[in-house]
């Protein structure tokens, strides 16, 4: 155990992880989510291109960050305990910012491919305003903080939450593989897998020092969101995706097999509920989360927003959340309709001669490190969401 060693306000021993992002609506609320949860510690941010570029991802991270420094002033406040303390003790003491490492941009092969069609132009619900420039430093980032409401005490707060590493994101990932134990640090893969890729290529050896690889991609029995076949995250880097499915690493996948089933929020309860709170998170949430929402009516009828990246967050603070079996499956890197499906090996015994085949006799083993979610406790994860999030009972405030 390393001097720094985080000490947490609960007895759980923390878990380390990276969190690999494109932030994000969803991905903004993961991040809040891991923060808030003393069984997380988030020892790097490393930024994927994804719902939008890397330079804006960054971007909104920064502003990420700035809620979660004036969240945490509220909850330190005098006002938080004349309510009756939103967050008694739950806050993890931290004795290390995180460090945000920036990624190429790119996918490992062809042009990158954007999300913006849902998470807005800015990748945050258009939350920015829109021409705001996608700056990867300051000025955006205080324009917005300022038309948010959070104060220059919160962005100096902010500023001590973490650190720009000089490193890319892949590099990064192996720094903090090769300077800590081996299998204590946890990945945390909730973009388009291109930095995990490039770490896994650049150097394999040091990747096998990795706890768990937990990625919210892929979509098995379901249609995708992107393609008849495909889920976003990994059509948007489908050789990278492929590269992290083939590789013998512990993986869990979270496909929207289960995300879109477990983790979805009906808002007429988040709002009803969150929006009265008036703390910088719940406003932040509510804030990010309008132009979904309008999306998800105009579509389908129904304000709902699907948690997929806190639900994986959430398989990592409470592994209870989320049932995992072995699943042997390929992801297609190429393809002219089918760029990034799921391949899976349905076959009992292999025909003769077939790849990995042989003897039909004496079938050879699956492969079992990769893991797919196969069902989630939708109300334990709601439970979770809301108590972390906004102190919220959600037993006390569900629908009947
Ligand atoms: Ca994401």
């Amino acid at each position: 155990m390393t001097t720094d060693t985080p000490v947490s306000a609960t007895t759980h021993t923390p878990q380390s992880v990276i969190i690999d992002t494109d932030p994000g609506v969803d991905d903004a609320i993961a991040l809040l989510f891991a923060f808030l949860s003393p069984e997380i510690d988030i020892r790097a941010l490393t930024i994927t291109q994804g719902n939008t570029n890397v330079g804006k991802c960054l971007r909104n991270i920064k502003q990420i960050l700035s809620v979660q420094a004036a969240h945490e002033r509220f909850l330190e406040s005098d006002e938080n305990a004349t309510r009756g303390a939103l967050h008694p003790g739950s806050l993890v003491s931290r004795t290390h910012p995180v460090v945000i490492a920036l990624g190429q941009g790119q996918p490992l092969e062809g042009e990158a491919a954007f999300a913006e069609y849902y998470h807005g132009a800015d990748g945050l619900g258009n939350y920015f305003p829109v021409e705001s420039p996608p700056d990867t430093q300051s000025a955006a980032v205080e324009s917005a903080a300022h038309a948010a409401g959070t104060t220059q005490a919160d962005e100096d707060a902010a500023k001590g939450l973490y650190t720009v590493s000089e490193r890319l994101a892949e590099d990064e990932i192996l720094h903090q593989l090769n300077t800590h134990p081996a299998h204590t640090i946890n990945i945390v893969a909730v973009g388009p897998l291109s930095n995990v890729a490039r770490a896994i290529q650049k150097d394999p050896e040091t990747m096998k020092k990795v706890k768990a690889i937990y990625t919210m991609g892929g979509a098995i029995n379901v249609p995708g969101n992107i393609t008849p076949l495909a889920e976003f995250n990994w059509y948007a880097d489908a050789l990278a995706a492929h590269v992290l499915v083939a590789s013998d690493l512990p993986v869990y996948v979270l496909p929207l097999d289960v995300t879109t089933v477990s983790s979805v929020v009906d808002s007429q309860y988040l709002i009803s509920h969150a929006l009265p709170l008036h703390t910088p998170l719940s406003d932040f949430v509510v804030k990010i989360t309008q132009y979904v929402l309008d999306l998800t009516e105009r579509q389908w009828g129904n304000r709902f927003l699907t948690m997929h990246d806190p639900l994986t967050v959430g398989a990592l603070v409470d592994p209870s959340l989320i049932t995992f079996q072995p699943l042997d499956f390929q992801v297609e890197p190429a393809g002219t309709f089918s760029k990034a499906f799921c391949v899976v090996d349905r076959r009992q015994h292999p025909a003769p001669g077939a790849v990995g085949g042989g003897d039909a006799a004496e079938p050879p083993a699956k492969r079992t490190n990769i893991k797919v979610a196969v069902k989630g406790d939708t109300r334990k994860f709601l439970s979770l969401f809301y108590k972390t999030l906004f102190g919220l009972d959600w037993d006390a405030i569900k629908p009947e």
